[in-house]
């Protein structure tokens, strides 16, 4: 069977963490390559966990580039700081060093690179904003038809947001919100886009039953670890909106299990301004995109079971 070539753009939160795991247990794609963006992590350990979860399943000569990009409202720094627990971890220190942060490619020119070599046209999973993809393909246009499609992790069409600051109305989702000008720019290029916004991963809370379930199925070296990596988020606080979700690996889920979602194909646009940046906004004079708005959680739940004991 030929393998779909995958390329995973995300921004080192534990959540990508998780959702980079889950793409290492697919048979259907073959990860080319992942960029890190300094979003909702610091750069350093997000490129150190970034490889040494490569590194645990035998994968390390898979490229990671790293992104220089800064995005126009940072994430608070405690949630960016959280990475960095992950390579406190026993399995992680076990590992071997991982490599130099700054002799890393530069995200723009691996992306580029590996959509150009690629034989097949590549999928691209984001799982955080999408500086680095508008400024590659602004910078090397060609490699729009290297683009099987984008899942993107990003946008609130028909539910409320997960920013809560100041000059602002609690409408956009973070990774849009972290650069709404790249976001703007990048509906407008029209590309085949599936966003997996907050309307789906609203749905699909971290939950103790889930972990439980998880802790007494088959132990793997990826069910152990996505475990863990969980655990870390339980003290996130509950209500004001910072319940911890299934953000990220959800949208990974749909490269896998895409009829256990909902999608709808809309026109929508992005606010760039104040009270409202970063908000998406289905309207008649805005551009195709489809989005996913219902998932059936009971299938979502057990295919992260089934794929999380398989190895
Ligand atoms: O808005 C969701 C995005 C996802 O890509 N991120 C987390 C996921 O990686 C931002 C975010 C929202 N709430 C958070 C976030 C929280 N409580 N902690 C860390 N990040
Ligand atoms: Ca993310």
């Amino acid at each position: 069977m030929h393998k779909k070539p995958l390329f995973m753009e995300h921004d080192g939160a534990i959540d990508d963490l998780l959702a980079q795991l889950l793409i290492l247990t697919m048979d259907q794609y073959e990860l080319i390559g992942i960029n890190v963006s300094p979003a909702d992590c610091y750069i350093g350990p997000a490129m150190e966990s970034t490889w040494k979860i490569l590194k645990a399943f035998g994968k390390e000569n898979i490229e990671i580039g790293r992104s220089d990009a800064s995005g126009t409202n940072d994430f608070p720094a405690a949630w960016r700081a959280k990475t960095a627990i992950i390579n406190g971890l026993p399995a992680i220190l076990r590992l071997p060093e991982a490599p130099e942060t700054w002799s890393a490619p530069e995200a723009s020119d691996l992306l580029a690179r590996k959509l150009l070599e690629s034989k097949h046209p590549v999928t691209i999973l984001m799982t955080g904003p999408c500086t680095n993809l508008v400024k590659t393909l602004e910078q090397t246009p060609e490699i729009r038809e290297k683009i099987e499609s984008i899942i993107w992790m990003g946008g609130a069409f028909r539910t409320g947001g997960n920013v809560q600051t100041f000059e602002h109305n609690g409408s956009a989702e973070w990774n849009v919100y972290w650069d709404p000008e790249s976001s703007r720019r990048l509906l407008e290029m029209e590309l085949p886009i599936t966003c997996i916004p907050l309307d789906a991963t609203d749905k699909v809370p971290v939950t103790m039953e889930f972990l439980k379930d998880l802790s007494r199925g088959k132990q793997t070296l990826a069910s152990e670890l996505a475990g863990q990596f969980w655990a870390l988020t339980i003290d996130t606080i509950p209500g004001y909106h910072y319940t911890y979700f299934m953000w990220d690996i959800l949208a990974a889920s749909y490269l896998e299990i895409p009829e256990a979602f909902r999608v709808e194909e809309i026109k929508a646009s992005v606010s760039t301004r104040p009270p409202n940046a970063g908000q998406t906004i289905e309207n008649a004079s805005g551009k195709n995109i489809k989005v996913a708005f219902e998932i059936d959680k009971e299938a979502f739940y057990s295919y992260l079971l089934k794929q999380l004991s398989k190895t």
